[in-house]
């Protein structure tokens, strides 16, 4: 049984997943768990992408579909001492990879397409696959894939345009993450 809870925090590239986890490490004292980082560390990828400015785990970066049963088996090898002791915020563009045993709250961070075109645009995406995860964002792909993968009453979806969302927001996740403790004691 976890003393703390395990979060995802998921969305499209440049929704804000790392600012968010970030803030909300140093405001919870949960520990920020960078896949991005492990699948670096642990080599569990198949190269780096210039266009997604990311590791290559599954051949569909976007809908986090299709990730190849070996590297997403030494993934969760990689990963899984750390999240079943809890306490984790993990920080992936795709959250189907989870046994839902493992997660507690699933945050799906939403943003305006304006704004996620300029923070694409500022991280020098090429236009087809600023396109791709502008479609990505409108259509609610990670969304639905939340609640695909995971009951629906821990899936919450927030936005992330400005700062003032972002810092309400980890209020409000760190508001959960202390009512968790207490009823899980
Ligand atoms: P992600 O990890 O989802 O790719 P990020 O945290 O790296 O996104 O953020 C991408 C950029 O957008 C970065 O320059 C910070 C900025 N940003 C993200 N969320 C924001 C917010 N709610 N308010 C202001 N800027 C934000």
């Amino acid at each position: 049984m976890r003393k703390s809870p395990n979060i995802i925090v998921t969305g499209t590239p440049g929704v804000g997943k790392t600012t968010h986890c970030e803030g909300l490490a140093e405001r919870t004292g949960l520990r920020h768990l960078s896949v991005n980082q492990v699948v670096k560390d642990k080599e569990c990828h198949e190269g780096w992408s210039d266009e997604f400015h990311s590791w290559i785990v599954d051949e569909d970066k976007v809908h986090g579909a299709d990730i190849r049963a070996s590297l997403r088996q030494q993934l969760l090898d990689a990963i899984e001492d750390d999240v079943k002791a809890g306490g984790c915020i993990i920080d992936w563009h795709a959250c189907d990879l989870f046994p839902r045993s493992w997660i507690d709250l699933v945050v799906v961070l939403r943003v305006d397409s304006t704004i996620l075109y300029d923070r694409l645009t500022a991280r020098n995406y090429p236009e087809s696959k600023l396109q791709e995860n502008l479609d990505s964002e409108i259509m609610e792909v990670l969304l639905q894939e939340a609640r695909d993968a995971f009951d629906s009453e821990i899936v919450i979806e927030l936005t992330s345009n400005d700062t003032d969302e972002m810092e309400s927001n980890v209020d409000r996740i760190g508001a959960w993450v202390k009512q968790w403790k207490q009823d899980n004691q």
